[in-house]
């Protein structure tokens, strides 16, 4: 790997060869290719990210390519990222993805990168908003995240975009009320896709039902307070201000690319809306914050690990007591952390 501030500096002059080396140092964990993200990090902040995020199979990559066509239409120069939580060795949907976004493989104007990996530590990787971080850097000026929406990435990709579009479909048995709450909590835009199927309507109405039972509980006071601690820690964002902003429900077909002009109208309404009020700086600190948390969570972790297994032993030996019932668990968990930490 050259030397970071010639790998960073190749990176900001927005040389796909370097970002692409760049993303690979990372995933192998090479300190060169951490100091090359340190150098960019003062240089990013520029790119709108905006975060697909949905059940297994929605469309969010059928709609991502259809984003793509049309932002590159708009001129503007895009990166892709989608995030599997499918094994490496199965791999199905990242082929996938692979094969439909091939049309967009000879244009310099697109990145792409698909990322099987998942955070050890649950929701995103700090990987992920590495690599958002170094396609900010390379200069693109929209970056869409693909996440599918298990477990906590959906809710977690709010702690790294601008704009969280969430992508519905008809069909999914109670449709609305399916949906896990965080999620919908997070969505500055709903995706109604495959609008083409029966049903489309109704989850549009549902969702209508939704946002104003929302805006309802919202405009009781003392109910607010609640509300935000339902949110996890790693999430990091508050809910969506019912009073600032009404997300807009969007009818899509993927299929054919209805409805994408009007979805990334959408989209850049809610960008507007950050930029011109005080919603915008909150949710950049929040991010920053939520990124900075995951950081540290990292280090922490790593330190302490490393710390513990150079005691090889002694983890045994504490493991053979907590077994026989001769040691608290709970109590020797404290104890430890706070030592390790210490
Ligand atoms: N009928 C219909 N099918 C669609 C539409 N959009 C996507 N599909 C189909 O739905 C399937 C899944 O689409 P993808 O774009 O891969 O969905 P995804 O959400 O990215 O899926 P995962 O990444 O695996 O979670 C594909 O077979 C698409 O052709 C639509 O608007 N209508
Ligand atoms: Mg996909």
């Amino acid at each position: 790997l050259p030397a970071a501030s010639a790998l960073a500096g190749r990176v900001l002059a927005g040389e796909v060869k370097a970002a692409a080396r760049l993303m690979r140092g990372l995933d192998d964990g090479l300190p060169e290719a951490r100091r090359a993200l340190r150098e960019l990090h003062p240089h990013t902040g520029r790119a709108f990210v905006v975060g697909l995020t949905g059940a297994p199979g929605a469309g969010k990559s059928s709609l991502a390519d259809w984003l793509v066509r049309r932002l590159r239409a708009l001129g503007r120069s895009v990166g892709v990222v989608a995030v599997d939580p499918s094994s490496p060795f199965t791999g199905g949907a990242i082929l996938g993805d692979r094969i439909r976004m091939q049309g967009h493989a000879l244009d310099p104007g697109v990145f792409i990168r698909s990322m099987a990996t998942r955070g050890h530590l649950g929701g995103l990787s700090p990987a992920t908003a590495d690599v958002v971080a170094v396609l900010d850097a390379m200069g693109k000026e929209v970056v869409l995240v693909e996440t599918v929406g298990v477990g906590q990435d959906e809710i977690e990709v709010a702690s790294l975009a601008h704009t969280v579009v969430l992508v519905t479909v008809p069909g999914l048995g109670d449709d609305v009320q399916a949906i896990k709450a965080g999620i919908l909590e997070v969505a500055d835009v709903f995706a109604v896709n495959k609008a083409d199927r029966e049903g489309a309507d109704r989850v549009v109405r549902d969702l209508q039902q939704m946002l104003e039972l929302r805006r309802a509980v919202a405009a009781r006071p003392g109910l607010e307070h609640g509300r935000r601690h339902h949110m996890r820690d790693g999430a990091a964002r508050e809910p969506v201000d019912a009073t600032l902003w009404e997300p807009p429900i969007v009818k899509t077909v993927a299929l054919r690319g209805d409805g994408i002009a009007s979805l990334w109208q959408a989209v850049e309404r809610h960008r507007a809306q950050l930029e011109g009020t005080d919603l915008g700086r909150l949710r950049a600190c929040a991010r920053a914050r939520a990124h900075f948390v995951a950081l540290l969570r990292e280090r922490l972790l790593a330190g302490a690990l490393e710390r513990l297994e150079a005691e090889q032993g002694r983890l045994d030996e504490l493991a053979a007591r907590i077994a026989a019932r001769e040691a608290d668990p709970f109590q020797l968990a404290e104890e430890l952390a706070a030592r390790l930490t210490a």
